[in-house]
């Protein structure tokens, strides 16, 4: 058994924390003293309210006619039908066998274990890795490729630039901006919100004093957007807000500038990239007849065509840094942004120095811009998966009701496969997926869903099968993230709530069940694979020249965060420097002959400008004439915690907050506090407004994360009472090429909500009967 130090160290995906410990157990969490701007997302007590909530899941929980008839009940009752509680040997026995048949009449390919989702920090309890490593175990299973966060952006940015370098890791650091850029212009904005969190841990929040330093050393920031506080009040940046959607039209009205008045790096263009005369040619509108001046742009984004004109001379002038948010290609023609924006730095000439050029994503996650040690951590070994069959992660809905039909992808033609059982772990669809009425339709379709959860979100009350999993802070992990340079251990500081087991166990027993427990554990519990984890982490530390201690003085031991030097090469040095690129040939593709080769109109063979669906420039918007923003939520990560009080302490009236511009309020007689219904043909929510001039008029922008909580379960298309923005989000994917979701792309309608607001129920267990 492993020993708890006595000041044990909890890692979560936003930071480090040291739990304060009484005789009873913990009383409240610290921030990690290495760490100069801690997130408050784990401060206090909010951890520790899995503990007091009611909506954790102390035991199993099957829905009542699934318990009576298997795989036999049908998927009406799902999500309606009350729970029974039953012990783990029944639940798991209902599994196995359900797992058995589905194997036995179609294969593995109706098994889908896709189970997307930020679960939590920890290399050995990472949900993900548990459940893919235990579907492959038995035969593998449909998965999904691509993620929510950058799908659009990692598939076309192979195309252009030949990897994916400079969109989760390897930008141009924050050292060298502060250094050499004189002008940074950020698209989507660098929300310290965001920085909160990294996916496997955070040793130290990093964006806060990057832009501080950079502000001191001259360098100017303008930041567009169509929310003023994407950007921290101290760096004092230039907020431009164009409609939303509208970047490429506003990047395009740049890039015609430059051409018209001869700012453009010609040389640059001729040496390092392939196809930018039929680029040209778009631009100056002699392939369709339209010129992309800056009046034409300043027409689609909203945006003054004096300042687009000015704004491209003092680029050209400057030594620029462009910055993308994650956020821009999170919308229908999500690819078109990445490509554009990168034909714009190559039209500056400046890529692969230090401070121009391009990157992505440094206010999206911590720890962007900031160089890491040359070594990959180590992961728990997931085998490989005999099913070759996988979608596009935002496809899901696509999946579950078009099964057999074709859909294109990455110039293929593919099937979605016929799904009878759909397993999840970590992940929570029913808060992350678009179109929650569309997946709830979708949802009803497969025999079984089985889901591993420690809280009673809606993904668990729309299972069949609920099983009781532990929380990080009762279990003993290490964390270690790609990018950080942080091995720190994470301690139990509590026993298990209830009957809640880990993944690993829940797992390993099913796989013992199905005949093949000793692969699944080889034979080890958790304390023999964190120290062979850990063996493995030690072990490729020192191949990069670090020596790491021995694993008893680790666990006892502070987190540990690896040296690095403060600046690495510039994204694209060595390619600048005489290193052809992985693309065809072997330079920046500004048109590629592949792309151009799947003939998708959505996605041709060069950047270029389409009208969104659904945007401010639309037809539609005349019945729905508000651009809703669904962003990462400043009180949480995602859905996690927001039962917890940093989370609630921010709704209003109970409900999620939703921003907008003072003229849109009085235009529509609302008050700041009012709880409003916003809607479009897709579905509706209720959330408490905010009256803010930080956003342009036009637009309202809502957090992601607040738990779905129908007014009606029974009812198709019922209202969500408490703020998911997804109840109106649009379903469909950014291109043929990429086919990611399109979240961003939204409009909507808000009115006030008459009348008492109901009571909230998403916080409370589900119903229970006893078992007939
Ligand atoms: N409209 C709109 N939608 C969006 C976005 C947007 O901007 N707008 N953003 C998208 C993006 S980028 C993302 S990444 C997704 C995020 O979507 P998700 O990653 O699905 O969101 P989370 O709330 O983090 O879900 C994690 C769930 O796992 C559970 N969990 C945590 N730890 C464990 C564990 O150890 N074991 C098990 N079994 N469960 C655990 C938590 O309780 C939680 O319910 O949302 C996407 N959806
Ligand atoms: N605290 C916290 N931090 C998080 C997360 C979280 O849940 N909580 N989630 C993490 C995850 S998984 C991800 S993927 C990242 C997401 O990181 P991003 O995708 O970068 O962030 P978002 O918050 O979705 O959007 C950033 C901003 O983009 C702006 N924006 C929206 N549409 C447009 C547009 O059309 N044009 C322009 N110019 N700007 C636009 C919005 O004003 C929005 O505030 O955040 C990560 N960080
Ligand atoms: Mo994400």
């Amino acid at each position: 058994m492993l020993e708890t130090p006595a000041r044990p160290t909890v890692a979560t995906h936003w930071g480090l924390y040291r739990a304060r410990m009484d005789a009873r157990g913990p009383v409240a969490l610290d921030p990690f003293e290495g760490d100069a701007d801690p997130s408050p997302l784990g401060l206090g007590s909010v951890l520790l309210q899995a503990r007091t909530s009611p909506a954790r899941i102390g035991r199993p929980a099957v829905r009542r006619s699934v318990l009576e008839r298997g795989l036999q009940a049908g998927g009406e009752g799902r999500g309606r039908e009350p729970f029974v509680e039953v012990d783990w040997d029944t639940a798991l026995a209902l599994v196995a066998d359900a797992i058995g048949q589905v194997k036995g009449e179609v294969g593995n390919e109706g098994l889908y274990g896709g189970s997307y989702g930020w679960s939590s920090a920890g290399r050995f309890h990472h949900a993900q890795s548990q459940i893919h490593r235990f579907m492959n175990g038995i035969g593998g299973c449909t998965r999904s490729v691509q993620n929510y966060s950058h799908g659009a952006g990692e598939t076309i940015l192979p195309y252009v630039v030949g990897d994916r370098s400079g969109l989760v890791t390897g930008q141009t650091s924050w050292e060298d901006i502060a250094a050499e850029s004189q002008l940074v212009v950020m698209f989507g904005g660098a929300p310290w919100r965001n920085a909160q969190v990294n996916s496997g841990g955070v040793s130290r929040h990093v964006l806060r004093e990057a832009m501080l330093a950079c502000r001191r050393a001259g360098v100017r920031f303008v930041s567009i957007s169509p929310v003023r506080d994407d950007t921290l009040d101290e760096v004092e940046a230039e907020w431009l807000a164009p409609r939303p959607g509208s970047d490429v039209a506003l990047m395009l009205g740049i890039a015609h500038t430059l051409l018209a008045q001869g700012l453009h790096d010609a040389a640059f263009l001729a040496r390092h990239t392939t196809g930018f005369d039929r680029f040209a040619a778009y631009v100056r509108g002699e392939s369709d007849g339209v010129a992309k001046s800056a009046d034409w742009a300043a027409a689609l984004c909203g945006l003054p065509a004096e300042r687009i004109r000015s704004l491209a001379q003092e680029m050209a002038r400057s030594r620029t840094m462009l910055m993308m948010s994650w956020s821009l290609q999170r919308a229908q023609y999500g690819e078109q942004p990445y490509w554009m924006a990168i034909t714009l730095a190559a039209m500056l000439g400046q890529i692969g120095t230090r401070g121009g050029g391009f990157g992505f994503g440094y206010g999206s996650v911590n720890g962007i811009g900031r160089p890491l040690v040359p070594l990959a951590w180590p992961a728990l070994a997931q085998g490989s998966n005999p099913v070759k069959q996988t979608i596009p992660v935002a496809r899901l809905s696509d999946m579950l009701l078009h099964p057999g039909e074709p859909y294109e992808f990455e110039g293929q033609r593919l099937t979605y496969p016929g799904i009878r059982l759909v397993y999840w772990a970590g992940g929570n669809p029913f808060h992350h997926h678009q179109d929650i009425n569309r997946l709830l339709r979708a949802w009803r379709k497969p025999q079984l869903v089985v889901v591993h959860e420690s809280f009673w979100t809606a993904t668990a009350r729309h299972a069949d099968v609920v099983l009781p999993t532990t929380v990080t802070m009762e279990r003993n992990d290490i964390a270690c993230s790609a990018r950080d340079n942080l091995i720190a251990p994470s301690h139990r500081i509590v026993q298990p709530w209830g009957e809640s087991r880990n993944d690993h166990d829940i797992f390993a027993d099913l796989a013992q069940r199905l005949g093949v427990g000793p692969a699944f554990t080889e034979g080890r519990d958790e304390e023999a694979w964190l120290r062979h984890l850990y063996a493995q982490a030690a072990e490729r530390a020192r191949g990069a020249g670090f020596e790491l201690p021995g694993f008893d003085a680790f666990w006892a031991g502070d987190p540990i965060v690896l040296p690095v030097a403060r600046s690495g090469p510039p994204l694209l040095s060595a390619f600048v420097g005489g290193q052809p690129l992985k693309t065809p040939s072997g330079r920046i593709e500004i048109f590629s002959e592949t792309i151009a080769g799947f003939d998708y109109d959505d996605c041709p063979g060069h950047p270029v400008w389409r009208e969104p669906a659904e945007w401010l420039g639309a037809p539609l918007s005349r019945d729905f004439p508000l651009h809703l923003v669904s962003n990462a939520p400043s009180t949480k990560l995602h859905s996690q915690y927001d039962h917890g009080e940093l989370s609630r302490a921010a709704k209003v009236r109970g409900r999620e907050p939703l921003r907008m511009h003072p003229s849109d309020a009085q235009a529509r007689g609302l008050a700041d506090g009012d709880v409003v219904r916003v809607f479009n043909r897709r579905g509706a929510l209720l959330a408490g407004l905010v009256v803010s001039d930080v956003l342009m008029p036009g637009v309202v922008q809502i957090a992601t994360g607040a738990w779905y909580d129908p007014l009606d379960a029974a009812q198709d298309d019922t209202l969500d009472k408490h703020g998911n923005p997804n109840m109106v989000t649009l379903d469909i994917g950014t291109s043929r090429l990429s086919q990611a979701t399109s979240a961003l792309t939204c409009l909507v309608q808000v009115e006030r909500f008459e009348g008492e607001p109901p009571p909230l129920g998403c916080y409370e267990p589900p119903a229970f009967v006893g078992r007939a």
